[in-house]
C-alpha cells in the first residue's frame, strides 16, 4: 500500500522536474535583421513577444542571403521573412544540408519582381507585357546605361539573377543595383515629379502599393525548376527564363535546435502567421510615419493585441 502511494508522487515529482527542464534557456534568441522594412519591423514585433513571456532576445544585422547558413549552424535561431522569390533558393540550399526547418508560414502571398508606377505606361503603353517594355528600352536610358534601359534593382544581397533573365532573355536593359530600399523610393519620387518612366525591383506587401499605384511586369510565367533546368520555362537552351513567382510563399524559418533550448519561445513562433495588410502597415510605421524600427514594433503591437495575444497564452 504504501509503495502505491508512492508511485504518484515520484510521477509528480518527475513532472515538475520536467516542466523545470523544459523552461526556456536565458541565452537570448538569437534574431537577424535585413534592409527592409516590414523584416526589420516584424523582427522586433517577435522578439518583444518573446521578451513579453520572459526571454532574452538580441538582434543581429546579417546578410539575406548567408543568414540561411548561419541558422543552419545555430549562429543565428530563426528568420521571419523567407521571401520565396528572392531566398528561395538560398533556403532550399540549407534545407538540404540540414540543420535548418520550416516553423511557420505566412498567411501573406507574395510577389517580387520588376515593377512601374502607373505612370510608366504613358510612355510604354504595351505594359505590363515584357516583350512591350523591352521595345521601349530606349524611354528607361540614363547616362549610366547608354542607348539601353536601365533596371533599378535591390540591394545585390536580395535577387541576384535579374542580370541572368536579362541575358536569358536578351533585353536591352543594363542592371543597376541600388544601395538600400531608402534609394528605391527616393528614385520613385524623382521620376514621379516629371512622370519620368521608371522601372525598378519592388515588392508586395510592402507600404509602397498604397503610396504609388502601379504593376509589375508579367515575364513568362514562373515554373518551378526555371532556373535550374534549361528545358524549364519558354526558352529550352536557357536557365532564368521566366519571371518571379508571382504567388509566393512567405515563411518562417528556424534553427532546428531551437525548439529544445526555447520550447515556450518555439511554440510562439509556430503559430505566428501574418497577413499582407499586417505587413504592409508593418513597413508604412517605418517608411511612411518616419518610426524607429522598436517604436513601430511597440506601436503595432499596442494596436493589434487580438492578433498575437493569443499566441503567447
Ligand atoms: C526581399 N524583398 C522583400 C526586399 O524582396
Amino acid at each position: 500500500m504504501k509503495l502505491k502511494l508512492a508511485l504518484p508522487v515520484a510521477a509528480i515529482l518527475a513532472v515538475s522536474a520536467g516542466s523545470a527542464i523544459a523552461a526556456d534557456s536565458s541565452d537570448p534568441i538569437i534574431i537577424p535583421v535585413h534592409n527592409w522594412s516590414s523584416q526589420i519591423v516584424m523582427s522586433h514585433v517577435v522578439g518583444q513577444i518573446f521578451q513579453s513571456i520572459g526571454d532574452n532576445v538580441e538582434y543581429v544585422t546579417t546578410d539575406s542571403q548567408a543568414v540561411y547558413e548561419s541558422i543552419r549552424l545555430g549562429d543565428v535561431s530563426l528568420e521571419l521573412e523567407v521571401w520565396e522569390g528572392a531566398f528561395g533558393a538560398s533556403y532550399t540550399a540549407a534545407l538540404e544540408k540540414g540543420g535548418i526547418h520550416e516553423a511557420g508560414n505566412h498567411n501573406a502571398v507574395t510577389r517580387e519582381d520588376w515593377w512601374y508606377p502607373l505612370w510608366t505606361k504613358e510612355a510604354c503603353p504595351g505594359l505590363p507585357d515584357w516583350e512591350a517594355l523591352n521595345a521601349c528600352a530606349a524611354k528607361f536610358a540614363t547616362p549610366e546605361t547608354g542607348d539601353k534601359g536601365r533596371f533599378l534593382g535591390g540591394p545585390v544581397d536580395w535577387l541576384k539573377h535579374d542580370q541572368e533573365r536579362v541575358d536569358a532573355l536578351g533585353m536591352n536593359f543594363v542592371v543597376v543595383n541600388a544601395g538600400s530600399a531608402a534609394a528605391l523610393w527616393a528614385e520613385i519620387g524623382a521620376a514621379e515629379k516629371d512622370k519620368k518612366p521608371i522601372v525598378l525591383f519592388n515588392w508586395t506587401p510592402n507600404f509602397a502599393e498604397a503610396v504609388w499605384p502601379g504593376e509589375f511586369v508579367e515575364f513568362p510565367k514562373w515554373v518551378d525548376g526555371c532556373n535550374e533546368d534549361p528545358k524549364v520555362g519558354p526558352k529550352p537552351d536557357v536557365t532564368y527564363d521566366c519571371g518571379n513567382p508571382a504567388n509566393g510563399y512567405l515563411k518562417i524559418a528556424a534553427w532546428d535546435g531551437m525548439e529544445k533550448k526555447w520550447p515556450d519561445a518555439y511554440k510562439v513562433l509556430t503559430k505566428i502567421s501574418f497577413t499582407n495588410p499586417q505587413i504592409a502597415q508593418m513597413a508604412k510605421l517605418v517608411d511612411v510615419d518616419d518610426m524607429e524600427p522598436e517604436e513601430a514594433a511597440a506601436t503595432w503591437l499596442e494596436e493589434n493585441q487580438d492578433v498575437w495575444k493569443g499566441w503567447v497564452n
